[in-house]
């Protein structure tokens, strides 16, 4: 990790904040001196964690209750961002789940199109609210897509979710392309398995399932992951991680899991 930042008084836009990775980047690019603009549903974890920032390091949060899967919301959110909040200089596309573990013809339609529309459309109405004004600022931002290695190939009850993790992928890859022109970096990061409330909501509040699912294995923290992508956005200038991937130990791919 840099010793110094090269971020302080910048603005971070992070969703999915009120949990989990989105959470933990918060506090990790608040380190920095980053100013956060925290992002998600439940209004009173926004809040705590408004306060909890706020409280303990000398940078401003900016709380914005929304749903990433509402495109006239999120426009309408965005564009009327006070001022001082408006130029923001790095944006965390986090918020995401899976929902149930389900053979592919058994995901119900209201499942797999919240999965989608949150998963892929809630990415590409923030991104493409917040990129024009990247792009007319002409300054360095940089762009985390929080994907998967669920998205690098399909596992059995998991189709779903890992072919929005592959469109996170696809997505990542064409607007850095599109973006290539600009200062504007874009990178898709793919953890593994992250021990969360993401086995929570999949498995609908069913608490033994999802605690099974972390058990026999060390797996990451949502603060691995916010260390690489703190890493990632205080990069120099001319340095630009295209795609990672972090996995725990005795994890090898998305299929292949070692459990004691
Ligand atoms: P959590 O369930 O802890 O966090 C998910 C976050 O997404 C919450 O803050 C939730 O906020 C937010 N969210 C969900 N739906 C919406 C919505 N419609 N609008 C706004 N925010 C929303 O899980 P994780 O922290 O693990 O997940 C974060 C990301 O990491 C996801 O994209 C996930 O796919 C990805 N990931 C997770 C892995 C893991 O093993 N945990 C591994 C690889 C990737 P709220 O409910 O308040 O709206
Ligand atoms: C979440 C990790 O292994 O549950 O992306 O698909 S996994």
């Amino acid at each position: 990790m840099f010793n110094e930042s090269r971020l302080i008084g910048k603005i971070a836009l992070i969703t999915g904040a009120t949990s989990g990775i989105g959470k933990s980047c918060a506090i990790a690019l608040a380190k920095l001196g980053m100013n956060i603009i925290v992002v998600g549903r439940r209004e009173n974890l926004l809040e705590e964690l408004k306060n909890e920032i706020e409280s303990q390091y000398s940078t401003k949060v900016f709380s914005l209750k929304l749903d990433v899967r509402d495109s006239s919301e999120v426009f309408t959110s965005l564009s009327s961002l006070p001022e001082s909040w408006k130029n923001i200089d790095v944006l965390i596309n986090n918020a995401g789940l899976a929902l149930g573990l389900e053979k592919l013809y058994l995901n119900t339609p209201e499942d797999f199109s919240t999965v989608f529309n949150t998963n892929v459309i809630g990415l590409l109405n923030v991104t493409n609210a917040l990129v024009p004004n990247m792009i007319k600022r002409g300054t360095t931002a940089t762009i985390v897509n929080i994907g998967s290695v669920a998205g690098d190939a399909a596992y059995a009850g998991g189709a779903v979710y890992c072919a929005s993790k592959a469109a996170v992928k696809t997505l990542s890859d064409g607007l850095r392309i599109d973006l290539v022109d600009t200062k504007i970096k874009v990178t898709d990061v793919k953890p593994g398995l992250v021990e969360t409330d993401f086995s929570l909501v999949r498995f609908k509040g069913d608490k033994a399932r999802a605690e099974s699912v972390y058990k026999g294995i060390e797996a990451l923290t949502a603060d691995n992951i916010a260390e690489t992508v703190a890493y990632i956005v205080n990069l120099p200038e001319n340095v630009h991680i295209a795609e990672i991937t972090i996995l725990c130990n005795n994890q090898a791919d998305g299929r292949t899991i070692f459990k004691k």
